[in-house]
């Protein structure tokens, strides 16, 4: 690929053309695409049958046991070789990856949530430069980890013998979940950049909100500027924030040395326009801009959407137990929104007219509030954007889920620095308001018999391992990377759906309708202060379940319908709890027509309650917003985007005016 024109200013290209991929020995090349994974790669050359169709999925397995190589060449001009520095961006490798530049071993990846930046003016070279990246099998690698470490992880979602997911920062639901397929996908999962930069690079840019009221919003502009140069260099820097007309200035002349430089340039804005939530008014975004201008000339900008507005969760002992509830521009909000999983089992599927739709579906509903579930991924940048210029806010638990997890020196040290990058990168969203140390780890541990099934030793482990993740590693980092921004060990923070007493206590996730067997109307009294999961499940409709099933499969409990059902009771539970409330039908096409009324039904009754209980319940998030894909699930929009009848309810539910 031919990278086009040099000039005196940074310039940046997407590496996306002539990627060639290759199982490993096989040396055997076909075309592949970047951002990709190998599974699409496959099937965009016919490599694989389509594993959301019928049984498939059985057919794809061998894929996550295979290394595979991707290769592309690009062409640099000598003009470009004379910039002063050059960089290679990786957003995002899946997962153990060697990468390879002119024979040269530039970086050995070995976490899906980090982004790399590596210096490359010394390995390019004129004309012709060869890239290859070697991906070594999730399952491979980890292999010896499982085989030493003597116990095998109660992570029971990943669906395998030998389950290896934990050792592997990587989306956990790709190993299978109870409503996931398993594709232990490998590749180049978000873009490749290759930068030639001048003089100087804004390397990070954060507004920092310090105060926002109605009266002032108090920022501090927070520049990290990397002088690429040997010498000292006199820069002007420049920071615009304008809203509309608007717009104000704030500059300063500085000495840059070479490396690294930060600045703060602290801001007042004088009767701030305020971002709202959905429902409250605008989501009203700034354009903050900053500029390095060196000899009157820019050698570098960076633009920022910011939304001013102040978010506080309100967790305090109070009369009844533990209050939990979200406070935004000082006013409480009732949370009215639902968990996300990621919306693809092929993450690069996603577009950015999928996130747009997502988040207009998400609105439609009266939704404020989003969850993105901590075993799926740290979400897109185009996801937080949606989330911003929509008035949703963005509930983030770090990417942990319903297992324990190692804490070895090098897990430790992966996970803080995809908690750094993924802080530093989502910081400067509106909507971003609160981080959450994971999901259900700490409820499995005191409630799922884990203490009983492993040695007191193993048993000592797994307990020291989540006080040091989640009590004192991540709220660590939090505090010193995202300062202000609350943070809580995991979720449910104490509450158990068993235990009544405990509900009094922060935020619940009460499977009583679901595992529990109850009626809907125990969410009547079953009141939380914040409902964080609750759910039901039913199947997508017909027109869903013919994209991946034929009419021979149409009955319950056929291989390819249950191929799609990953609940192991699941169509039990659906049936009995319809017994309670209808005749049951018997023919497969009104089971599911009605299993979705019964569903939508099911759930809006639950916010009602919620909603009744204001303001001792704050919040209603049901399980859950989507699929990642064709299946069985608690979902109230298919994987193809079709609304199930529960998110119509849920919109119901949710208006803004509610009469009961
Ligand atoms: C929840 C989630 C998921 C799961 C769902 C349904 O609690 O956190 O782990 O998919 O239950 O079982």
């Amino acid at each position: 690929m031919a990278i086009a024109g040099a000039s005196a200013q940074s310039q940046t290209y997407v590496l996306d053309k002539g990627w060639e991929f290759s199982q490993a020995g096989s040396n055997e090349w076909m075309s592949a695409r970047v951002p990709g994974t190998v599974h699409q790669d496959l099937l965009d050359h016919g490599r694989l049958p389509d594993p959301f169709y019928g049984m498939n999925e059985l057919k794809v397995q061998w894929v996550e046991k295979e290394d595979w190589l991707y290769r592309t060449v690009f062409t640099v001009t000598a003009d470009q070789l004379k910039s002063d520095a050059a960089w290679l961006t990786f957003e995002g490798l899946d997962t153990y990856a060697d990468v390879y530049l002119n024979g040269s071993l530039l970086l050995k990846a070995d976490n899906m949530f980090v982004g790399h930046k590596l210096a490359v003016k010394d390995v390019l070279r004129e004309g012709e430069n060869r890239l290859m990246i070697r991906f070594r099998s999730p399952v491979e690698e980890t292999a010896p980890q499982w085989d030493t470490d003597g116990f095998n992880y109660p992570a029971d979602n990943d669906h395998s013998e030998k389950r290896m997911s934990v050792y592997t920062r990587k989306a956990p639901y790709s190993y299978g979940w109870d409503w996931g397929i398993r594709l232990a996908t490998s590749g180049i999962w978000r873009p490749v950049k290759l930068t030639f930069c001048n003089g100087a690079a804004i390397d990070d840019f954060f507004v920092r909100q310090q105060e926002v009221t109605e009266q002032v919003a108090k920022v501090d502009n927070q520049l990290e500027i990397n002088n690429v140069i040997s010498t000292p260099k006199e820069a002007q820097v420049k920071v615009v924030y304008a809203y509309g007309e608007q717009a104000d200035t704030l500059t300063r002349t500085v000495v840059l040395q070479p490396g690294k430089n930060s600045l703060s340039m602290p801001a007042w804005i004088e009767k701030p326009h305020l971002w709202m939530p959905n429902g409250w008014g605008d989501p009203v975004l700034y354009t903050f801009t900053a500029t390095v201008s060196v000899d009157g000339k820019e050698v570098a900008s960076r633009e920022e959407a910011i939304g001013l507005r102040s978010i506080r969760v309100v967790m305090e002992d109070d009369k009844d137990g533990k209050s939990f509830y979200f406070e935004v521009n000082g006013k409480p909000m009732f949370a009215k929104g639902s968990n996300y999983i990621p919306g693809d089992a092929l993450l690069p599927n996603m577009t950015g007219e999928r996130y747009a739709r997502l988040f207009e579906d998400i609105r439609a509903a009266n939704m404020n509030m989003v969850r993105v579930w901590g075993g799926g991924i740290y979400e897109d940048d185009r996801f937080y954007e949606e989330a911003d210029r929509n008035g949703i806010l963005v509930w983030q638990d770090f990417i942990f889920a319903c297992t324990t997890y190692p804490h070895d020196p090098t897990f430790l040290k992966r996970v803080s620095e995809e908690a750094v990058y993924n802080m530093r990168r989502l910081r400067n969203h509106a909507s971003l308001a609160m981080w959450c140390g994971n999901n259900e780890i700490y409820e499995g541990m005191r409630y799922w018999g884990w203490k009983d099934k492993y040695s007191p030793v193993v048993w000592k482990e797994m307990t020291e391992g989540y006080d040091v993740l989640f009590r004192q590693l991540l709220p660590e980092l939090v505090a010193a990377n995202d300062p202000g921004r609350f943070y809580m060990h995991g979720s449910p923070y104490e509450a158990n759906w068993g235990r009544p007493e405990s509900w009094k206590i922060a935020d619940s996730h009460n499977w009583g309708t679901w595992y529990g067997q109850k009626p809907f109307e125990s969410l009547d009294t079953e009141i939380p202060r914040f409902m964080s999961e609750y759910g039901f499940q039913a199947f997508p409709e017909m027109k869903t379940i013919r994209m991946f099933a034929s009419p021979e499969d149409y009955e319950l409990e056929s291989p390819v319908m249950n191929a799609h059902q990953k609940a192991s009771i699941g169509n039990f539970l659906i049936k009995k709890t319809m017994a309670l409330y209808y005749k049951v039908p018997e023919k497969f096409e009104d089971l599911i027509y009605a299993g979705l009324i019964l569903q939508g039904q099911g759930m809006r009754h639950g916010i009602e309650a919620h909603r009744r209980h204001r303001p001792y319940c704050m919040g209603s998030l049901p399980w859950q917003l989507n699929d990642s894909w064709p299946v069985v699930s608690w979902s109230s929009i298919d994987y193809y985007g079709n609304w199930k009848a529960m998110h119509y309810q849920i919109r119901r539910a949710f208006a803004p005016v509610l009469v009961d």
